[in-house]
């Protein structure tokens, strides 16, 4: 059994109370490590080592800071196969998919921020006949707190961390309770690479201790969040008292629309990945699929055939392109969805049932589902559901289709399948989302805005747009 430890001012740590929680390797239903649950009195330590840690960092070179990244981002490489084998035990999900897209993407976001900072910038403003001159400067914020979810766990701790360090802030970071592990191999990366201590601390436990400790600090100033929306709804209610600068990416519902003038082939392979990479378990799957009637029948028959092939596996084989979901709880949530979607009308056209053959018993493993719906009324298109479970649907007109898009308290992400040009640019302007992909899914360039609309978040992460969350401007006006 593995005892993890916090990491707070460049050492680890435990944490003051005696509170373990289990956590569970969701491929086997088995407990194999305990993180503590840090109380107030952890965070406080933890806000104490990032606010003496904070003069020095923020009042380092940029070049500095940009080499610092970009050692991490070494790091992060050098070892990634321990993290990927790491994250995919932790979380369940393939092997595969934690090699190519996690720990790749954690270290290209050290990567990333490191260089993006050196091309970031202040504005001046000259009042030309006025002699007056105008000029911003960015200032780091502080202390500032990370908190992030279970699905992407080193992907979305690091898309944090990184433009915040770069930033010039020094950080009280907490993962997710449900996938810590990942996280405590970076505070060795950490000590490895030399990050000055108190830089970035890293306390671990659940979220209504832990987490709320960090909202609610009263010198932890901006909190950048990623999880779920009722949660989101729970830190703003928290912070907004305080007056602190709040970035949160929350839930999706997201609509893919498929027209039949596109390329049916490409369509189709990205769909099946947009529908059960992580099994389900990303804010940026499809998990409403509308289809023109025109090619329903067609698209129902090659997707449903595309699903079943699909490799259901242990995370750790090479081979397994669906892996277990992240805890028991979770998964009997899905299965509830599907239950519910089937006593609203929704027909089950495969999958729907829970994995119970020899060696997948006791881990959280699920069919991938896919449930034809004649009406969009319904809870399964409501809620996020946040699993391997697809809706599909036919549509007759474009007006109609954007109706069904639209019908969502969410506004995360859409994506549009057409070769239509005019059409594509009717329906992008008029869907409600933050990020439309066109005739792709899931393609990332970092220095575009990532972020939803209405239920779905506040801000925006990616490129400058993190380095303006992590910075205060001041605007200097001189007279002349
Ligand atoms: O997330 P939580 P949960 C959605 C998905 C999922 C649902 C709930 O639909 O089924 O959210 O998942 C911390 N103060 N997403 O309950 O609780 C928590 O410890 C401060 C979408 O697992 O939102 C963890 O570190 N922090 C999402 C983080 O918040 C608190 C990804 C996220 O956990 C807190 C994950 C509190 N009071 C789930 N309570 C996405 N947008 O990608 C919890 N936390």
């Amino acid at each position: 059994m593995d005892y993890l430890s916090n990491y707070i001012n460049g050492k680890k740590v435990p944490a003051k109370g005696e509170k373990w929680i289990d956590v569970f390797h969701p491929a086997k239903g088995k407990v194999y490590a305990q993180l503590p649950d840090s109380q107030a009195a952890d965070v406080e330590e933890a806000y104490q080592a990032a606010k003496a840690a904070f003069p020095e960092w923020s009042n380092t070179t940029i070049e500095y800071r940009s080499e610092m990244l970009e050692k991490i981002a070494s790091a992060i490489e050098a070892r990634h196969e321990e993290l990927a084998q790491a994250e995919s035990k932790d979380n369940g999900k393939p092997i595969s998919l934690a090699r190519r897209v996690d720990i790749y993407r954690a270290a290209a976001n050290f990567r990333f921020f490191s260089k993006a900072i050196t091309q970031y910038s202040s504005e001046a403003h000259h009042t030309a006949g006025m002699n007056v001159m105008n000029y911003t400067i960015r200032k780091p914020i502080g202390v500032v707190g990370c908190i992030s979810p279970w699905n992407l766990p080193l992907y979305l701790f690091s898309w944090k961390i990184a433009p915040a360090l770069a930033a010039g802030n020094t950080v009280v970071a907490k993962p997710s309770e449900v996938t810590p592990y990942t996280a405590s191999m970076l505070a060795d990366i950490l000590d490895e690479v030399g990050l000055p201590k108190g830089v970035l601390n890293i306390v671990h436990g659940l979220g209504g201790s832990t987490g709320q400790a960090i909202v609610e600090h009263p010198d932890i100033t901006a909190i950048s969040f990623t999880g779920g929306t009722t949660t989101g709804a729970h830190i703003a209610r928290v912070a907004a008292p305080m007056f602190k600068k709040l970035s949160l990416e929350l839930g999706g519902k997201n609509p893919n629309i498929i027209f039949a003038d596109c390329n049916f082939e490409q369509m189709l392979k990205t769909t099946v990945q947009s529908s059960f990479s992580n099994q389900g378990q990303i804010c940026l799957c499809g998990s409403r699929i509308y289809v023109e009637r025109s090619l329903y029948s067609k698209f129902k028959k090659a997707f449903v055939e595309a699903t079943e092939k699909l490799r259901v596996g242990m995370p750790n084989e090479d081979a397994t392109q669906v892996g277990a979901l992240v805890s028991e709880e979770h998964l009997n949530k899905v299965l509830s969805y599907v239950q519910k979607a089937k006593e609203e009308g929704g027909k089950i056209l495969t999958g729907g049932n829970r994995i119970t053959k020899e060696g997948f018993a006791s881990g959280y493993f699920m069919e991938p589902t896919i449930i034809e719906l004649d009406s969009n009324d319904c809870t399964i298109n409501r809620d996020e559901v946040f699993g391997p479970v697809v809706t599909i649907m036919p549509f007759d007109t474009e007006e109609e289709v954007l109706g069904y898009a639209n019908a969502t308290k969410y506004g995360l992400s859409a994506t549009l399948w057409t070769e239509n040009l005019s059409r594509t640019m009717r329906m992008t302007e008029e869907i409600q989302a933050g990020i439309v992909w066109v005739n792709t899914w899931l393609t990332r360039d970092l220095r575009t805005p990532f972020g939803g609309v209405k239920a779905s978040g506040v801000g925006r992460e990616g490129g400058f747009y993190a380095l303006d969350f992590f910075t205060e401007p001041k605007n200097i006006c001189i007279r002349f």
